[in-house]
């Protein structure tokens, strides 16, 4: 993505793997501060996943792989038994961070998947091998989306979003605003309504951020006023992203996302969501089945902005003992979703046969 730092416009990448270390935007501190912080080790990494110093499916799903990566070197002078044995825990702890969104879990079978025969040298290179793979398809499949969902944008389209499902919650590009992105870079006039998106507010600091380094026209607006803007005919068509798609079309994504969902096909705006194979689990029957995040009531409680000092800092909105539940995601049914936006295509429903015909065989 391009970023413009002290003036200068430079090309970044949301997280990279540099020798043992994972290299990273410091998204806590969007869009006050662009920060590259540094991951050292495995443990590091799944603290930086739980604490969402990188967050969003994708990005989250590249950290895992890089995070068994880091295990592997972390244990490349061990025996093959005390290798499988740290392999497996550093695995354990990374998959414990976030439960919703599939990406992680892939990315970790699959550098797990890479790491079972060979010496223990042979092991680690294949480790890092695949874990780099998985972030070259993580990029490859969110162009793809880009270009696949821009077809759907009409010139002048104003189109909503929620949460942030762009370049930061990938390694680029994104899901939700790659198309987008596309339809921006082709010449096609569009506006963007950003969610705010109470709590951790990945609207207002991380899409808004991203809009605006690429120049493309948006307007931040609080999650209430959705409903309000479909119905006045201000919106054309609604994309999101997805934490994990159920065989059956069911998507879990960001607390909100069933609302949005529901107000669209009220007022018949096309409803998208846009998401690549690796955050399609086919295990998974319906959305009953994902398991939703419940995060820290805290980052319901209090909130963090600049103060008048342009200093950090923290306000309390509600009294300390108020009582407080925070879900991080929903599921909205697949009756609400018009089209999935993915790296082969548009799936339309029905989509237990859509999904499967497009993912079904590799998946197993
Ligand atoms: C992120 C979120 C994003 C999805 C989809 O939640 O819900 O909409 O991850 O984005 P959080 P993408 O900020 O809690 O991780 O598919 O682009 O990763």
């Amino acid at each position: 993505m391009k970023v413009k730092i002290d003036g200068e416009t430079r090309e970044v990448r949301t997280l990279w793997m540099e020798g043992q270390k994972i290299r990273l935007i410091d998204q806590r501190r969007l869009p006050h501060r662009f920060e590259i912080t540094t991951l050292e080790n495995h443990k590091e990494t799944a603290k930086a996943i739980k604490n969402m110093v990188m967050r969003g499916a994708g990005a989250i799903g590249v950290a895992g792989g890089y995070g068994i990566a880091q295990a592997a070197l972390e244990a490349q002078h061990m025996s093959v038994k005390g290798f499988e044995t740290y392999l497996f825990e550093a695995a354990e702890r990374l998959r414990k961070t976030r439960p919703t969104a599939a990406n992680l879990f892939h990315a970790i079978d699959r550098c797990m998947e890479a790491s079972i025969s060979g010496s223990v040298h042979e092991r680690v290179r294949a480790i890092i091998s695949e874990a780099d793979s998985v972030a070259e398809d993580d990029l490859s499949a969110s162009r793809r989306i880009g270009e696949y969902g821009c077809d759907l944008i009409d010139d002048g389209f104003r189109i909503l979003t929620h949460c942030n499902a762009g370049a930061l919650a990938f390694i680029d590009y994104g899901t939700a605003l790659s198309p987008i992105r596309f339809a921006h870079m082709r010449g096609k006039q569009v506006f963007v309504f950003v969610d705010e998106t109470r709590p951790r507010c990945q609207g207002a600091r991380l899409t808004a951020w991203e809009l605006e380094q690429e120049g493309i026209p948006y307007a931040v607006i609080v999650d209430n006023a959705a409903g309000y803007y479909m119905r006045q005919g201000e919106i054309d068509m609604v994309i999101v992203g997805a934490d994990r798609v159920a065989a059956n079309g069911d998507v879990a994504n960001k607390i909100g996302t069933y609302e949005k969902a529901v107000v669209a096909k009220e007022n018949r705006i096309p409803f998208y969501v846009a998401a690549p194979r690796m955050t399609f689990d086919l295990s998974c029957r319906n959305g009953d089945f994902i398991e939703i995040e419940e995060r820290d009531p805290e980052e319901v409680r209090s909130m963090w902005g600049l103060n008048e000092e342009g200093k950090p800092s923290k306000v309390l909105i509600s009294e300390e003992k108020t009582n407080i539940r925070n879900p991080a995601f929903d599921v909205t049914p697949a009756e609400f979703i018009s089209g999935f936006i993915t790296e082969v295509g548009i799936l339309r429903p029905p989509y237990s046969d859509s999904i499967y015909e497009a993912f079904g065989s590799k998946e197993g």
